[in-house]
């Protein structure tokens, strides 16, 4: 039995009975696809999954990436290689990509579902994947040269990484120093350090795109003055996409990290050993920032659901281990020391923590897909140009709920997975300690927690005039009002209403003190100390609000006679959904009455006082 416990049953629960997925497809861009399609996809990826994919998670762990100084390069562990072989000749890289570049013709729902196997099974295979992903952005922002290149990209498999952080441009992608400097012949010469570059070598390709924010000679400072190149690891022939000489863009360090130790993370030095790095400027326009956050939206969403995708399977394992370990007697018969031993899974504390996992793994996977139905629409463009817009700022007001959310939870949540297991957690004989060091980096890369909360907060809410949170607000609210469900879980509903009003009220507290800030500068502080608080909490709410959603469906199910492994299911959906609202929703009003009581201290105080 290989390490990965996937949750196919969940995932086409979210997909075919609460979201109804398959009322898109067969349909325009969809036309190619039904709901037999996509269960079949599902299935068979989640075979590979298991199997081949898992099967490396292990061994590339334990003997991580090679640099070699004199070459430049990185090997990757044969057993990885044999992985992702797997993956490539299987084809899955075409799901991501629309049907002009060879796609599947599947929505992002479906896409997104089916990148949780990959990246719970072994994500850093997912994420060498980006070649054909980061193409497709290329080619739509490229020149008609450029799209050639994309199309190499895919046809011959090359890899691609994001390149943006320096050493002191990290959260501050502004701050960037690399420059790049025009030449007679069109393109540019790159120079400068990047650091922590993800795939930034590796041998499992023949050839790496780079897409680089470097800063033209004279153009101004912070974001908008970056633009975006495509630096190529080896320079190739534009018409047959033939190899040729190495480009200047040379890995000077491979770092050596906590977890995801397979997926190399590189210092990329630009033009400083003796060959010049050659760029060519994207489509031409000098939009660096605004073209690299098409790749970042992307990741980001990638990156919450590697989180939740490792928050699922430490919860299953961490399940199945507690069905089977027998220790201690039933809580009732304590005193008596000759009572049968039971598993613990009758001890309340190991229940309490294990449906607290379950909420978050199910939940927050309910989280993705809603935001994923939302790329669903953009992707079909269904509903004309009003909608699709609408559903562009609803799908950007959740990316960082998803990103922030997701890995902040997982972290907390795998901890309680490998809690479990007691001491056996702590060994590596079970994937829980790899999992908690593998999904530690998502609340780190693509943006740290507090810069997601930032962005959800002034960017997704108060820039956006609060439009893609009406819209959820509103259908949360139909929720609660349309009181389905035939009178029961009506106490569920009354602690969701008083969650969404703690989360609404929340935010009003931090309109006010933004407000207040024109009068008074320093009130914005307050925004900061409170705006990763109320991320959580829309999660909390987010998590809430659909696990009761998927407890009205089970309810529905259950009554029309649901038997077997189906009625389990449902009773589970019931009682996650009913646990969450009476064991984490009240906490939400806790949290309004610290940020409504917002002060200044912390930050009157003197730095030498901590
Ligand atoms: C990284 C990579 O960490 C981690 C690993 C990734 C691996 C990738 C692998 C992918 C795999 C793919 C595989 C596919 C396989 C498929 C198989 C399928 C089965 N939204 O607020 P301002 C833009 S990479 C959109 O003034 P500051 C916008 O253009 C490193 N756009 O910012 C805006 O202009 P305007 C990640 C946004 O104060 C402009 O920026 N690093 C957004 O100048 C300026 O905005 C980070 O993420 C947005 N949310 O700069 C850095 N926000 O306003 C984190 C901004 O006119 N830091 N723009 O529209 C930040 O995000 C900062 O907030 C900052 C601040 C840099 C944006
Ligand atoms: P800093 O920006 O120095 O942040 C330090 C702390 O200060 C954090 O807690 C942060 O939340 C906080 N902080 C900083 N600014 C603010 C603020 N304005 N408000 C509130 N709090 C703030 N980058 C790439 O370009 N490409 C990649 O492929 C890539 N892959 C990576 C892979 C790994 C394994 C790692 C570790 C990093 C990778 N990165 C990559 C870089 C990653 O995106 C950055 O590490 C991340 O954006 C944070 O930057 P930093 O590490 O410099 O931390």
């Amino acid at each position: 039995m290989g390490h990965y416990k996937s949750n196919v049953r969940d995932l086409e629960f979210n997909l075919f009975e609460v979201f109804k997925v398959q009322d898109r497809l067969g349909k325009g861009v969809l036309a190619e696809s039904d709901e037999e399609t996509a269960r079949g996809v599902l299935a068979e990826l989640n075979k590979l999954a298991s199997g081949p994919l898992a099967e490396s998670f292990a061994d590339a762990d334990r003997n991580p990436p090679v640099y070699d100084p004199k070459t430049f390069s990185a090997t990757l562990p044969e057993s990885f290689k044999k992985s992702y072989k797997a993956l490539w000749d299987g084809e899955w890289w075409r799901l991501g990509l629309t049907d002009d570049l060879g796609g599947f013709g599947l929505p992002p729902t479906v896409q997104w579902s089916a990148a949780e196997l990959i990246l719970g099974a072994n994500p850093a295979l997912f994420m060498y994947l980006a070649g054909p992903n980061f193409a497709m952005i290329a080619h739509k922002n490229g020149t008609e040269e450029q799209q050639r290149w994309a199309q190499f990209i895919i046809d011959r498999g090359w890899g691609a990484t994001m390149v943006l952080t320096e050493p002191d441009a990290g959260s501050d992608v502004g701050a960037g120093r690399a420059k790049a400097v025009k030449q007679d012949d069109g393109s540019w010469h790159i120079e400068g350090v990047k650091r922590f570059i993800t795939s930034g070598d590796q041998d499992l390709t023949e050839n790496i795109m780079h897409l680089v924010l470097a800063r033209p000679e004279g153009h101004g400072p912070g974001t908008k003055g970056l633009s975006l190149f495509l630096v190529p690891k080896f320079h190739f022939d534009t018409e047959t996409g033939e190899l040729g000489e190495r480009n200047g863009a040379f890995v000077t360090n491979v770092e050596h990290k906590m977890g995801l130790k397979v997926s190399t993370t590189c210092e990329l030095t630009f033009g400083q050993h003796g060959t010049p790095a050659k760029g060519w400027l994207l489509g031409e326009v000098h939009n660096g920032i605004a073209q690299m956050f098409q790749v970042i939206e992307y990741a980001r969403m990638m990156v919450g659901t590697k989180a939740i995708a490792t928050l699922s399977t430490g919860y299953l394992n961490a399940l199945a281990y507690a069905k089977e370990r027998v220790q201690g007697a039933d809580l009732p018969n304590m005193v008596d020391k000759s009572a049968p031993r039971v598993t613990i899974t009758h001890h309340p504390d190991v229940r309490r923590s294990l449906m607290l996992q379950k909420a978050y793994a199910e939940g927050l996977r309910a989280v993705y897909l809603y935001a994923a139905t939302f790329q669903d629409q953009i992707w079909t463009g269904e509903g004309g140009a009003d909608a699709v817009k609408l559903a562009g700022q609803v799908n950007d007001l959740l990316l960082p709920v998803v990103k922030g959310v997701g890995s902040e939870r997982a972290t907390e949540q795998l901890v309680q997975s490998l809690q479990t297991l007691g001491g056996s957690g702590f060994l590596q004989d079970y994937p829980l300690e790899q999992y908690i060091r593998d999904a530690k980096i998502d609340s780190l890369y693509e943006g740290t927690t507090a810069i997601q909360s930032l962005d959800f907060f002034f960017r997704k809410i108060v820039r956006d005039r609060g439009q893609g949170l009406a819209h959820v607000a509103g259908e949360i609210q139909a929720f609660i009002q349309a009181e389905g469900g035939n009178g029961r879980l009506k106490r569920e509903r009354e602690l969701l209403k008083q969650g969404l009003e703690d989360v609404q009220a929340m935010l009003g507290a931090l309109v006010g003190y933004l407000t207040a800030a024109q009068e008074d500068p320093r009130s914005i502080y307050k925004v900061g100390q409170h705006s990763v608080r109320l991320l959580m909490a829309t999660g909390d709410l987010l998590v809430g609000w659909l696990l009761q959603r998927q407890a009205e469906i089970a309810l529905a199910k259950l009554d029309a006679g649901a038997a077997g492994k189906d009625k389990a299911f449902y009773e589970g959906k019931v009682a996650v959904a009913s646990f969450f609202a009476k064991n984490v929703l009240p906490d939400l009003s806790a949290a309004r009455k610290i940020v409504e009581a917002a002060d200044n201290d912390l930050m009157d105080l003197d730095e030498a006082a901590f």
